[in-house]
């Protein structure tokens, strides 16, 4: 049962695609007053959701927003991170789902005040929220999941995996990456460009020194069967005489500050102007601008900075600059030095600046910070709405940084700026299942992690949660340890663990496709499924993947196995130096599991199948039809295997989905 309430005058964001008639106020679980809301959360009552946000799977105990964040250190005390995806479950008494639709903050307070109670805060008088009643987690999704539409499916080649770094920028740095991989057998599909290819960071244009035959080269690694992945961002350089910037101004597609002005803010090129995303000719103009790219033989890209970032605006360096002065003569205290080491630091993303500009939006004008969750929705919608225009009969790999909820119909995303943390490898895991409640399925974190130096161990571990996220991406910044696998010493161990991807790439892909088609999830937590266990809705990190199997990987440094707990009896098959090993059937309960590094393991649920391809050096290589099935029980299930071509878009359940049976 889906409920559906008016508040004040609200934006249109375009998340949901459909909207039941709306109704009177008037609900017993939760309290309206002043446009916010409030709830009693009972003794064992689980808070699901979120989607990127920091944290755990049940998110009570702390106090979170939504407001889409370039926070590169982003640590537990944050409270909101790069995406803003106001979706939440309460499984309590009863199940109910809140969806708050509004393109600006909202702010949640679950048991954070009060271990007992729960609000949630609109920061604008005008939104939507939606209400969902149903019988268990996993049903309430689905509801959710129909209202706000069917989720964006990548090419299959983009399931491979991938390296990424900032920094590779030459055409020798990419083929010796290639090389590396290649070279050693260790398995590849992609590799990301980040800025460093573009004519001084210039949005659609190609470095002619470092990158002199670009169309070359994107052949050349396609011949390897590697794409070449390259990031666009949200900001225009502003440079006379280069053509995009120059179009942009004359045609009136930049955000205006309050004096009607092209709004100046500064980025990763220096000056930039802000391609208005939300305002539809812009927008369309700025999507279309990715032929260049498509025209060289790229397949995919990756959309950075569009939270939008802002470094520091104009306005906002000269009054520091200004501030900063005036501390020249005096004499530093406590308070006062606190204040001038501060005038720098608070330059980025400042609210004030976020109010200082603005965008057209839907044929009105609105103040920058009202509608700020939907820049990065409306960057990666009007690419992908060019790509469907351009071509219309293939899939284009398409992935954001900033995302609200209905950016999910459009492109993935990955989770932003994380660190060589041990932490972050945790917070990778339980950030999977509030992901695919939101809709968003293609996503990965930076396996290895962005900021920060990387150790082997932290990497393998790494690798083997990152063989399951469908986004499958090595990443790190500009000045970190390097992080291409072939550069260990135990490269042949991530050459298994990696190979693994591989071999479960046909159920994977499988699993990805009925999530996507029927609106349900491919993480999804031990509470979802076996919800009259009271140990199971409190186990973080352990995650089912798709219908057959769970895991439980590895997260802290120097453990050689961890304690599992088996919410009913499972088979641990063991993927050790290439070959899959059937060991032990475990009873419901706790049991200690030796996982080696180099080892993935996984559980196989009993009666079902868990089918495997024989692996491949790429997505190209792999026999999706010939496959191995691991199973145990007496009553098997058959395994629904969904199976196309990877390439087109003639997505169907009926049609490519064919029983699978021991
Ligand atoms: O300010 O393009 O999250 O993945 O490597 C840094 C350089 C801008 C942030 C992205 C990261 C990327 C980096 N970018």
């Amino acid at each position: 049962m889906i409920k559906r309430y008016v508040f004040g005058d609200p934006v249109e964001t375009e998340s949901v695609l459909w909207k039941p008639e709306a109704a009177d106020w008037q609900d017993d679980r939760l309290f309206c007053r002043d446009n916010a809301f409030y709830g009693d959360l009972s003794g064992e009552e689980i808070v699901y959701g979120l989607g990127q946000n920091v944290r755990g799977i049940n998110k009570r105990g702390w106090l979170y927003e939504s407001y889409c964040t370039d926070d590169p250190r982003h640590t537990e005390e944050k409270h909101t991170l790069y995406g803003a995806h106001n979706f939440l479950v309460l499984d309590g008494a009863g199940v109910l789902g809140i969806f708050v639709d509004t393109p600006g903050n909202v702010v949640y307070d679950i048991g954070y005040t009060d271990s007992r109670k729960l609000s949630i805060a609109p920061q604008s008088a005008d939104f939507e929220l939606y209400l969902i009643e149903g019988e268990s987690p996993d049903a309430v999704v689905e509801v959710f999941r129909r209202l706000i539409g069917r989720s964006y499916i990548p090419p299959r080649w983009a399931f491979g995996y991938g390296q990424s770094r900032w920094g590779y920028d030459s055409m020798n740095q990419v083929r010796e990456v290639a090389a590396g991989y290649r070279d050693n057998h260790i398995p590849l599909d992609m590799i990301f460009l980040d800025i460093d290819y573009m004519e001084r960071y210039k949005d659609f244009t190609v470095d002619k020194e470092r990158f002199p035959d670009f169309r070359g080269l994107v052949a050349e690694m396609k011949e390897q069967d590697i794409r070449l992945v390259p990031i666009i961002d949200g900001g225009v350089k502003k440079e006379d005489g280069y053509d995009i910037y120059e179009e942009g101004k004359e045609k009136g597609y930049f955000c205006k500050d309050e004096e009607g002005e092209d709004f100046l803010l500064g980025v990763w090129p220096g000056r930039c102007c802000l391609p208005d995303m939300l305002q539809e000719e812009a927008g369309r103009w700025f999507g279309s601008k990715y032929k260049i790219l498509l025209d060289m033989g790229i397949e995919g890209f990756w959309n950075d900075m569009n939270e939008p970032a802002v470094f520091y605006s104009e306005k906002g360096l000269a009054e520091a600059f200004e501030k900063i002065d005036a501390f020249r003569t005096q004499n530093l205290d406590i308070q006062s030095f606190f204040e001038f080491q501060g005038l720098a630091a608070g330059l980025s993303n400042s609210p004030q600046d976020y109010a200082s500009f603005y965008h057209e939006y839907r044929g009105e004008r609105y103040r920058h910070d009202r509608v700020h969750n939907l820049f990065g929705y409306y960057m990666t919608r009007r690419a992908a709405e060019a790509f469907e225009e351009l071509e219309p009969e293939k899939r284009i790999l398409l992935f954001s940084r900033a995302s609200c909820i209905g950016m999910h119909r459009f492109g993935g995303i990955w989770q932003g700026d994380n660190h060589s943390w041990w932490s972050h490898l945790l917070l990778n895991i339980k950030m999977m299942p509030s992901l695919n409640m939101c809709g968003f399925l293609y996503t990965g974190a930076d396996i290895g992690g962005f900021g920060g130096d990387v150790t082997e161990d932290l990497l393998i571990r790494w690798l083997s949660f990152g063989v399951f996220t469908p986004l499958m991406r090595n990443h790190s910044a500009a000045g970190t340890r390097r992080q291409e696998v072939y550069r260990f010493g135990t490269a042949e161990l991530m050459r298994d663990v990696i190979s693994v991807r591989y071999k479960l790439l046909p159920y994977l892909y499988s699993e990805y496709m009925k999530a996507a088609l029927g609106g349900t999830m491919l993480f999804r937590p031990l509470g979802f499924a076996y919800r009259k266990d009271g140990i199971a809705g409190q186990v973080e990190d352990q995650l089912l993947v798709g219908e057959s199997i769970m895991i439980a990987p590895v997260h802290e440094q120097n453990a050689a196995g961890r304690t599992v707990y088996f919410p009913e009896p499972m088979k641990l098959l063991r993927f050790h130096g290439g070959n899959v090993l059937e060991e032990a059937v475990y009873p419901k309960g706790h049991a200690y599991i030796g996982m080696p590094l180099g080892d993935v393991c996984v559980f196989l649920r009993e009666n079902h199948i868990l089918p495997l391809s024989r692996g491949g050096e790429c997505v190209g290589d792999v026999d999706f039809a010939h496959l191995e099935r691991y199973v145990w029980g007496t009553d098997v299930k058959p395994y629904a295997y969904y199976r196309d071509d990877g390439e087109t878009k003639e997505f169907d359940l009926e049609k490519h989905v064919e029983m699978l049976t021991v």
